[in-house]
């Protein structure tokens, strides 16, 4: 075991157990046309973390740990879109409509793609997920329980959205989560901040959080 810096206290960090999951790193998300564009965010937030997230990645495909990646996304068919998912709110753009990039946040379309920098290299495990939490409507789970997996590390968007709601699924299974600090983004950064403080108050009710260079060093000397 080796000890993470991290808040509110260190990360016991377990080498033979130990992913990275990626939530979310998906044009719809970063770019102008996409899905949250089309809701009126500021997207360039989500694209300045993508040099973090890929330090990130590449330290754990260094340290040869497993990566995870995840894309929110729907079927062409909408079979899996609930009406109340998709008629909330007035975006410009609904799930499903056509859009600059494709159908929004539909599988198998240019927008919902992972972002080229960050995209999964051969044998990474990629789960389209119908929800918010990575969980819910996926073989996470099971894919995690074969492989042995214990803690997640996770990076990705949106802080208070995805990323929180995976980390509490996760949490509520058993898992250890920590989250990376400068590897995740929100279009609010109220709500990033408010996210961190709430995964780590009361201690680590929901998991830690980390700085990117002492996860990039823990994982790199575990
Ligand atoms: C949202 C996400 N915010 N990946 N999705 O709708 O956080």
């Amino acid at each position: 075991m080796a000890e993470l810096k991290a808040e509110p206290f260190a990360f016991p960090l377990r080498r033979d157990a130990v992913a990275l999951v990626v939530i979310d790193m998906q044009r719809d998300f970063a770019e102008e046309g996409g899905f949250g564009a089309s809701l009126g965010n500021d997207v360039s937030r989500v694209t300045r973390i993508v040099p973090d997230v890929k330090r990130l990645i590449e330290g754990f495909r260094a340290a040869g740990l497993p990566v995870i990646h995840t894309m929110e996304c729907h079927r062409p068919d909408l079979s899996d879109l609930p009406p109340a998912k998709r008629d909330r709110g007035a975006p410009a753009l609904r799930i499903g409509d056509d859009g600059p990039m494709g159908r929004i946040l539909i599988a198998g379309e240019p927008g919902t793609a992972i972002l080229p920098e960050l995209a999964p290299v051969d044998g990474e495990i990629v789960i389209e997920k119908p929800g918010k939490g990575a969980f819910y409507a996926t073989p996470l789970g099971d894919i995690l329980k074969d492989k042995g997996i214990a803690q997640l590390v996770f990076a990705g968007v949106t802080t208070e959205v995805c990323v929180q709601t995976t980390m509490r699924e996760a949490n509520d299974r058993g898992y250890e989560c920590l989250l990376v600090e400068e590897a995740t983004e929100s279009y609010f950064p109220e709500f990033k901040a408010a996210a961190i403080a709430m995964i780590r108050a009361q201690g680590a009710i929901v998991g830690w959080t980390a700085r990117l260079d002492a996860v990039l060093e823990a994982i790199a000397d575990a």
